[in-house]
């Protein structure tokens, strides 16, 4: 029997046991500043350098962090599962990639950088003023590549065309408040669908299957029993 295609999405949530600050939880982000205030176009082109530090702050931190138990399971789910697999995060943060993952992060990315003057993309892992340089074309006109709330999210004909036909679609530390990455869920309607969260998701009434808990404990759980049933 052909394996399924799988296409799994993350949040914020399978990165809250290495250390990094969830969303919407009672200490999350969102609960410390305004969306309006940083993650918006129109929050930086009102105030560049207020959004900088917010983002710099979080840059720095990615030096304090470590994959989890959760970021290594996924990484050898990708290279011991016999089929199609595609790995989508909504996280900012490096912790996939560093866990050996080749995630497509659909929000982009803290350590990635992009010219408003010349359109370059650069690795990026110090501070962002203002004032710094293009490496390519030596304007200060640089932002963090990050997709911010009313801008379009990276690599959506990708994503859509692996939900078409995916036969597991998996949403792991996600609280599914955020669209496009919301309705995944429903795009993958042939899919079995699986939600494995700390705890029920704003759309986990559109799940076959649920396992709640932290990360570190329901994901190598689950990873474990599907690479032996497939084994
Ligand atoms: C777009 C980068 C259109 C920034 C982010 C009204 C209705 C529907 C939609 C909208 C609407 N009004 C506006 C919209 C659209 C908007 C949207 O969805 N808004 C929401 C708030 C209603 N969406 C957009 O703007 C998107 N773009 O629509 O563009 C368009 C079309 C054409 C052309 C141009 C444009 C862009 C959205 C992307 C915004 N950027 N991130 C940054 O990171 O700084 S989104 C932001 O939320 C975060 O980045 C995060 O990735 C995302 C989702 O949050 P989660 O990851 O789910 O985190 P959260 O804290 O919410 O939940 C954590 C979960 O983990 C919880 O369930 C918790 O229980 C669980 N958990 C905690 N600990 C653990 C755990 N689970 C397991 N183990 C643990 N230990």
């Amino acid at each position: 029997m052909t394996p399924p295609s799988i296409v799994i999405l993350t949040g914020a949530g399978i990165s809250a046991e290495s250390g990094l600050s969830t969303f919407r939880d009672p200490d999350g982000l969102w609960q410390r500043v305004r969306i309006e205030d940083v993650a918006t176009p129109e929050a930086f082109a009102r105030d560049p350098a207020h959004v900088h530090a917010f983002y710099n702050a979080r840059r720095t931190q990615l030096a304090d962090v470590q994959p989890n138990a959760a970021h290594l399971a996924l990484m050898r789910l990708e290279r011991e599962w016999p089929g199609a697999f595609l790995l989508v995060t909504q996280n900012v943060d490096d912790l996939h990639d560093r866990a050996g993952s080749l995630p497509l992060h659909m929000h982009g990315e803290l350590r990635r950088v992009r010219c408003l003057a010349c359109g370059a993309r650069h690795g990026w892992a110090a501070d962002l003023s203002i004032s710094t340089p293009c490496p390519s074309c030596a304007v200060s006109r640089l932002r963090p590549d990050i997709v911010w709330f009313g801008e379009m999210p990276m690599g959506m004909d990708r994503i859509e065309a692996a939900l078409d036909g995916c036969g597991l679609f998996l949403s792991i530390g996600t609280s599914g408040n955020v669209y496009p990455a919301a309705g995944f869920v429903e795009d993958a309607a042939q899919a079995h669908k699986v939600e494995l969260n700390l705890e029920p998701s704003a759309g986990s009434e559109l799940f076959d299957e649920a396992h709640h808990g932290p990360a570190t404990q329901v994901v190598p759980a689950f990873v474990d029993r599907l690479l032996r049933e497939w084994a």
